[in-house]
């Protein structure tokens, strides 16, 4: 059945790929190997990364211009729908090195009105960088680890502790690593906590928060960092501490 949309999209797409390939004189040899490079991507299982490292950006940057809530950032390929509901923490492997971080704020409308009973799903890499429930690089770390599902209070506000995150390297030894490196590149993006908001009746909000004067802040290599999404350090009850206001709105 044809898709109208699809139909749209796609053409233009291969139209545009194909308009590269004659500006840049592409090569039958060359050809070929960009299509066992895509095999690589699928077979080191990289697809959601790829796409997302070089793409996810522009997508929220066409919702940024059409949202009157708070800032929207790249999802990324590591949430996890199936994260657990938490009380006040994430379940975290802590150690001397590890260093607390508070998480608080709240959930409002576009008019200001509290959102009461919104659930907010938190998730960050351990500070070596790895997410858990994806195993392969990341480990076999199970899917309640470093993140969780809240939700606001019946004043729009929420809270949770959890501990620092670090300068993440995206997977580095497959074929996304190898392609960012050949483009003169690298796999680094700066320290970072994923939010998604979601409540009944309003737009989800998927975003992501950095870190003040952080480490590759200026050139994170998904090009996902925003002004509006860098937080100044901040101490409270002698840890660091993000607060966070989110505004969702009304489809
Ligand atoms: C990440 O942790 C991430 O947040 C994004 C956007 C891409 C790759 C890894
Ligand atoms: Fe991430």
């Amino acid at each position: 059945m044809k898709n109208p949309r699809v139909h749209e999209i796609a053409t233009a797409m291969i139209d545009a790929v194909r308009k590269v390939l004659i500006d840049h004189q592409v090569t039958e040899a060359e050809y070929r190997a960009g299509v066992m490079y895509m095999m690589k991507v699928a077979e080191a299982k990289e697809t959601g990364l790829i796409s997302d490292v070089f793409l996810n950006s522009t997508i929220v940057e066409i919702k940024a211009a059409n949202t009157h809530g708070s800032a929207p950032a790249i999802q990324g390929p590591y949430f996890k729908e199936d994260a657990p509901f938490v009380d006040g923490k994430l379940k975290t492997y802590d150690s001397d090195d590890h260093k607390p971080l508070l998480l608080h704020g709240t959930v409002k409308d576009e008019a200001g009105g509290v959102v009461s009973d919104a659930v907010i799903d938190i998730w960050h890499s351990t500070p070596d960088g790895r997410y858990s429930g994806f195993g392969g690089y990341h480990g076999d770390m199970p899917v309640e680890y470093y993140r969780g599902k809240i939700r606001t209070d019946s004043q729009g506000r929420w809270r949770v502790q959890t501990t620092l995150p670090a300068p993440y390297q995206i997977p580095n030894k497959g074929p996304t690593g190898a392609l960012l490196t050949m483009m003169g590149s690298h796999t680094w993006r700066p320290a970072h906590v994923h939010f998604k908001i979601r409540k009944d009746g309003f737009e989800p909000l998927t975003t992501q928060y950095y870190f003040e004067g952080g480490e590759w802040v200026d050139s994170d290599c998904c090009n996902g960092v925003q002004p509006e999404l860098v937080m100044p350090a901040a101490i409270e009850q002698n840890m660091q501490v993000m607060v966070l206001d989110f505004v969702i709105e009304k489809p």
